[in-house]
Formats: C-alpha cells, sequence, structure tokens
C-alpha cells in the first residue's frame, strides 16, 4: 500500500517521514520528496511466527512517500502526479508553533488548511473531467466514460470530492486512468505543538473529521521524531512518560487501514508465516488471488481458522479436534484475524 503525505509547506511532512523511518536522512527542504518502507506492526504474525519457526516472515508493507507542498490556487503538475501514484492520502495539518515557527497571518487554522486542500483536489479534478468531456463532446463520443464523467462533474461542481460519490462497479473502471486526487481515502494527521500533546488541541478538527467519515491522527512529529532514534525500551519509556499510547507509526498505519477499509487475513507454514491486507468485504476465492492467481484458478475450498481459536488450541490438530477448523467455499467473506489455508487444484 503507498500513502501520500500531502500538505502545506512546513506543515511537518518530512519531520514526520523521517519519524516514520526511523531516524537517518530524509530530504531537506526543496530535494527530492522523500519516501519510505516500513513494516505494519502486527503482533499475530511475530506469535505465529514464535510458534511455526518459518523460514520467512512477511509483515504487510506500507510506503510513505512525500508529496508537496500543496499551497496556491491550483496544484502544480509535479504535485498532482505524485498523487497519481499514490492510494491513500494522509493529510498534514499543521496545528504547531515556536520560536522559529511563528504562527501565520491570521493565526493557526488547521480546519481551514484541510478545507483548502480539499478544495484544491476538488477543483483539479473538475478541471480535468471538463477537458476530457468538451474533447469526447467534439468526438460525439457517448459511452460508459461519458456518462460517469458527468456523474462525476455534477458532484465537483457543487464541491463534492468524488470520495462521497458511489460509483458502479462499470463506473469505477472509466474513471480509473483520470486517478482523481479527490476520490482517494483520507487520513487526517493534526501536527501539535509538544505541549498540546494531552490536551485536545483544535476539537473543531475532530468534528470535522466525524463529518467526513475520515480518521484522524493527532501527534508532533518532532517528538515522534525524537522517539524513533530510542532503541525500543527507551521508546516505551519515553512514551509513557509524555501520555502517549502509541508511536506515531502504529496509529498512522492504523488510520491509513482505516481509509482503505483495509482488514489482515494470516497465512501459516513451515516455510512462511505473512500477513496479506485485503478491503473488507473480500471473498475466499479473492483473498486465495491474492497469494497466488494458481489459488484463485483453481480454489476448492480454504480451511479456515481464528487467531485467537488457534492461540487457544495451540496446534491446527488440536483445533480441528475442537470444531474450530471450518470449511468455507469460495463466497465466505474474509475476516481480520483469520488464518486461511487454501485447497487448490490446478
Ligand atoms: N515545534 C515543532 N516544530 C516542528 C514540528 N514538526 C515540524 N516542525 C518544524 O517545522 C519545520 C518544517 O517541517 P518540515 O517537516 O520540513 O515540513 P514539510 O511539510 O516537509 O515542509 P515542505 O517540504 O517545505 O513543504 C521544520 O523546521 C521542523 O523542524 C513539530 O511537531 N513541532
Ligand atoms: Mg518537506
Amino acid at each position: 500500500m503507498k500513502v501520500g503525505l500531502f500538505g502545506h509547506v512546513g506543515a511537518g511532512k518530512s519531520t514526520l517521514l523521517r519519524a516514520l523511518a526511523g531516524g537517518g536522512d530524509a530530504p531537506a527542504k526543496g530535494q527530492a520528496a522523500g519516501v519510505c518502507t516500513i513494516k505494519v506492526p502486527d503482533e499475530r504474525v511475530d506469535r505465529l511466527a514464535g510458534i511455526f519457526h518459518p523460514k520467512k516472515t512477511t509483515h504487510v508493507s506500507i510506503t510513505f512517500q512525500e508529496i508537496g507542498p500543496g499551497e496556491g490556487e491550483l496544484l502544480p503538475p509535479e504535485t498532482l502526479a505524485g498523487i497519481k501514484g499514490v492510494e491513500v492520502l494522509a493529510i498534514v495539518l499543521r496545528g504547531f508553533a515556536d520560536d522559529f515557527h511563528p504562527e501565520p497571518p491570521g493565526g493557526l487554522n488547521p480546519v481551514k488548511e484541510f478545507r483548502s486542500i480539499e478544495s484544491e483536489l476538488t477543483l483539479s479534478d473538475y478541471l480535468v473531467a471538463q477537458k476530457r468531456i468538451e474533447r469526447m463532446t467534439k468526438e460525439a463520443r457517448r459511452d460508459i466514460e461519458w456518462t460517469s464523467l458527468h456523474k462525476a462533474i455534477a458532484h465537483l461542481e457543487k464541491e463534492i470530492p468524488l470520495r462521497k460519490v458511489s460509483f458502479s462497479a462499470e463506473e469505477s473502471r472509466a474513471l480509473a486512468g483520470f486517478r482523481f486526487g479527490s476520490r482517494l481515502p483520507l487520513t487526517l494527521v493534526l501536527n501539535v505543538g509538544e505541549g498540546d500533546l494531552s490536551a485536545e488541541a483544535y476539537p473543531e478538527l475532530s468534528s470535522v473529521a466525524a463529518d467526513r467519515g475520515v480518521p484522524l491522527v493527532r501527534l508532533s512529529a518532532k517528538i515522534e521524531e525524537e522517539i524513533s532514534q530510542l532503541s525500543p525500551s527507551e521508546q516505551a519509556d519515553f512514551l509513557r512518560e509524555l501520555g502517549i499510547r502509541r508511536a506515531a507509526r502504529d496509529r498512522l498505519v492504523r488510520g491509513a487501514f482505516e481509509a482503505m477499509d483495509f482488514i489482515c487475513f494470516l497465512t501459516v507454514g513451515e516455510d512462511e508465516v505473512r500477513a496479506w491486507n485485503v478491503q473488507r468485504g473480500t471473498n475466499a476465492v479473492s483473498a486465495a488471488g491474492k497469494i497466488h492467481s494458481d489459488l484463485e484458478k483453481g480454489f476448492i475450498r480454504a480451511e479456515v481458522i481464528r487467531y485467537e481459536d488457534f492461540l487457544r488450541c495451540g496446534t491446527m490438530a488440536k483445533a480441528k479436534t475442537e470444531g474450530k477448523l471450518r470449511l468455507e467455499g469460495r463466497d465466505y467473506v474474509v475476516q481480520d484475524g483469520d488464518i486461511l489455508h487454501v485447497r487448490f487444484n490446478v
């Protein structure tokens, strides 16, 4: 999964990226946009690896990429190009000020900042759709792309981001090539000052996030960067001292998962213990296809056991005698924490 860190100049994107990368060098101001790939922390994978001692253990991985800045009337082409390459946007909003970074004229206003970014994305999509419609009109094309674009532009005109519009599978396919920015799932990141970590600074932003149905992560990028440079045990102590329950990395990953509506299922064995991410509602046969196309083509059944049930039983054999190992068909909807073993025949 690829997450774009997007936001206004100086919101703290690079600082956050360094925190996610666990220290090290990230691009300085004005240099090429930085990227970092991290393993999604998952205790279930670690515990299963402890039981199966596999040759290989694989976590889900997420790539974070800095995109930006997004300031001004229109998004510059290089910013748009960055947005097109990601699956989720994490919008970093500035909520801190100190001696070196004084408040801008008019004061800090993360809600306003978010609204302006949202309308930039919507406007940019509007222009793309409009241009394409003009072209299609000249060519007298009236296909599914044409009707889908009209549906899109009717909402964009009212400044409704495409994220909020439900398109049929056919319409989605017709629009996929445009990679509209306002269609991307969002997570908001409020970068607060060190003193605002415990208090709920900018409560209005919580209402806006709830209203939009997008996750909101509150953090101090600067503190998180400092934490990321400590040893794991020091990190735990420091987090406890500051009253932070989880490091930014965990919370941002969660936010991205929530925005994408992703769940994780697991596969186990002597060769590999692995976590896989799929969209909630994915059926067993599509989940099998994520592992390997042969498993989808030759799918017979999936043996499924809940992670918790397996831990309680300790072995697959015991789980079977206790009736915890189920046989499921192609249409079974995979749940978060399912351990899957696909029976197939090709
Ligand atoms: N006090 C404080 N300063 C911060 C925090 N986060 C970032 N800064 C500072 O704000 C400045 C800008 O941060 P960056 O991370 O470079 O911001 P950016 O969003 O990458 O900025 P551009 O790449 O120029 O768009 C740096 O000097 C940071 O040290 C924070 O949580 N608290
Ligand atoms: Mg930067």
